[in-house]
């Protein structure tokens, strides 16, 4: 309240503020865990505004734990280093296994040096290294040793900034879901599973958009199925075996815009099917298509 008592007289101030405590009460506070051991460990008491485990170490999964079960928006900052995810699965929670993101507990953000210098790695354990219901964002980050997909995105937000996800069994699955990826690297995949792979359950649509960012060394680069909304930006889809495919158009298509792309050196050719908005400077190298979508 003190900025608005210095904005304005004192008397206009006590008369139009409201009290104090409403504004408490709406306000989302925001609480940032330093994570300071690279093992994974639980945290022993989710909820209490501390992410230490029973040696009162603050480990990532310690710190997840602590702001899932926090309703505030939350920051995990992470070293450079290593981080390993390796506790077997038992309750299929937040305590073991992959790193659930809860909905209804405010965003979480997830914070390292930048790609070369931070990992989280699943060490090739578990299906998935983050599966976000809830609102997660990775920054400067690298997520490697997944079995499956990297992150696994079913109804949440995915925000995903200067970060590499690279040797894992595939990208990203997207359900229901709507992701942000920016700046960031997705290669080196096993073969059998799109890089990015966008569906929904819902009837509701899922929305991807990759702005400045590359999709290398899959099998598919990426894979739409149901009317999902794809956005391209400044974004170079190349060195797969196929870089997009709309796998079931009989089950709709996806609204696709795209403005200096390049979908192209891929082996197979690019399946675009539905609406296209050409916003300039792409370049397709695309197998069929409709609606004018341009093929070269
Ligand atoms: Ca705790
Ligand atoms: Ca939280
Ligand atoms: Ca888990």
């Amino acid at each position: 309240m003190f900025g608005l008592c210095s904005r304005r007289s004192r008397a206009q101030c006590l008369s139009s503020a409201p009290p104090a405590v409403e504004v408490l009460e709406s306000r989302r506070l925001l609480t940032t865990f330093n994570v300071n051991i690279f093992n994974d460990s639980v945290d022993a008491n989710p909820g209490d505004g501390v992410a230490e485990d029973a040696d009162g170490n603050t480990s990532l999964r310690a710190a997840i734990m602590d702001a899932n079960a926090l309703p505030s928006d939350d920051v995990v900052v992470l070293a450079n280093g290593t981080y390993v995810i390796e506790i077997p699965s038992a309750s299929g929670a937040d305590a073991d296994d992959d790193l659930d993101i809860f909905a209804g507990s405010g965003s979480l953000t997830v914070r390292g040096n930048g790609p070369i210098a931070t990992t989280i790695d699943g060490r090739s354990k578990f299906n998935t290294v983050f599966d976000v219901a809830g609102k997660l964002r990775l920054e400067d980050i690298s997520v490697t040793g997944a079995k499956f997909e990297a992150i696994s995105s079913t109804g949440g937000e995915l925000t995903i900034v200067r970060s590499e996800l690279s040797q894992n069994g595939s990208g990203i699955d997207v359900i229901d879901a709507v992701v942000v990826i920016e700046d960031s690297t997705l290669n080196n995949f096993r073969p059998g599973h799109p890089i990015i792979d966008v569906r929904n359950t819902s009837g509701a649509h899922s929305e991807v958009t990759l702005i400045n960012s590359t999709i290398s060394g899959g099998d598919i680069g990426i894979e739409t199925e149901f009317p999902n909304v794809i956005n391209l930006y400044n974004t170079t889809i190349t060195e797969n075996k196929r870089g997009f495919r709309n796998v079931n158009p009989q089950l709709g298509n996806p609204v696709v815009t795209a403005q200096n792309t390049v979908i192209s050196g891929n082996d197979l050719l690019n399946r675009i099917d539905g609406e296209f908005n050409d916003l300039g400077g792409n370049f397709f190298f695309v197998g069929r298509s409709v609606a004018g979508a341009i093929a070269r």
